[in-house]
């Protein structure tokens, strides 16, 4: 069983990629929604949160884990690894490396929350691939907030999308990189204002091939395409989570039953 955690709805994301890649898995998703957006938050308390979960989702039965938000994986990776070294973890990091090895104009975007612009890993990333590419980066402020209210494609959401990514497109961007796991649901909204002709990067299939991969090297894979079941839980409002779930992965999920869990 895998176990994918994010503050929220974004490691659905994540999540929909796994799932059309090893549908016969089963997973328990865990969104923190108690403490979303983790994105402003000092890197050591979503430390803190990503510690708790990890254990939770351990001892529910995980047997890897995969680290379904950019903010997480920031913050805490290594010191998950190090934490919990029997378990497994696949983390996210913001795909500049395709992003970088594609482009043709040479400018590439970012957009991520402020916590995986000031990490480690992200510095890590810059440094190994990004050499001779100019990177733009933005970190979206409260465009969490809207996918976490449902709002795809509202005003605001519209604003803020615009704000970030007009100024990249007039310095020449051909690319764009969803360094947080809540904006591919906007990508369609992306899109639209950028133009079909500029490249937008989602790394949740590349995440979820990694995983297999993992699961394949311990032998824990199940394969077939009977659909495994889901736990869905979160930290916060079960019916509200119960509802974005439908409205973002219906198709997959059209009545999910959410378990609503609270820490001390
Ligand atoms: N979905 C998360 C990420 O990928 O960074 C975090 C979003 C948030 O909680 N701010």
């Amino acid at each position: 069983m895998i176990g994918v955690f994010d503050s929220g709805v974004g490691g659905l994301s994540v999540l929909r990629a796994i799932r059309a890649l090893m549908p016969a898995e089963p997973v328990i998703y865990l969104a923190d929604q108690a403490h979303v957006p983790y994105g402003p938050r000092p890197l050591e308390e979503v430390r803190g949160f990503s510690q708790s979960i990890a254990r939770f989702l351990i001892a529910q039965g995980a047997r890897v884990i995969v680290v379904a938000c950019n903010t997480a994986s920031a913050a805490a990776l290594f010191h998950l690894r190090q934490t919990f070294p029997e378990t497994p973890f696949v983390g996210m990091e913001p795909a500049v490396k395709p992003a970088a090895e594609t482009t043709q104009s040479g400018v590439v975007g970012v957009l991520a929350t402020p916590a995986t612009f000031q990490g480690a890993l992200y510095a890590s990333v810059v440094e190994r691939f990004a050499q001779g590419v100019t990177l733009l980066q933005d970190t979206c402020a409260g465009l969490v907030q809207q996918i976490e209210a449902g709002n795809l494609a509202g005003e605001e959401t519209r604003r803020i999308l615009e704000n970030a990514l007009l100024p990249m497109l007039a310095r020449g961007m051909d690319t764009v990189v969803m360094g947080c796991t809540h904006y591919p649901f906007v990508i369609p909204l992306i899109q639209q204002i950028v133009g079909e002709q500029v490249r937008v990067i989602d790394p949740a299939p590349a995440v979820a091939r990694q995983t297999r991969r993992v699961l394949e090297a311990h032998g824990w894979l199940v394969e077939g395409n009977q659909p495994a079941p889901v736990r869905f839980l979160t930290t916060g409002d079960g019916e509200a989570f119960r509802r974005m779930i439908r409205q973002l992965l219906g198709e997959l999920f059209p009545d999910p039953q959410v378990e609503v869990i609270q820490w001390d």
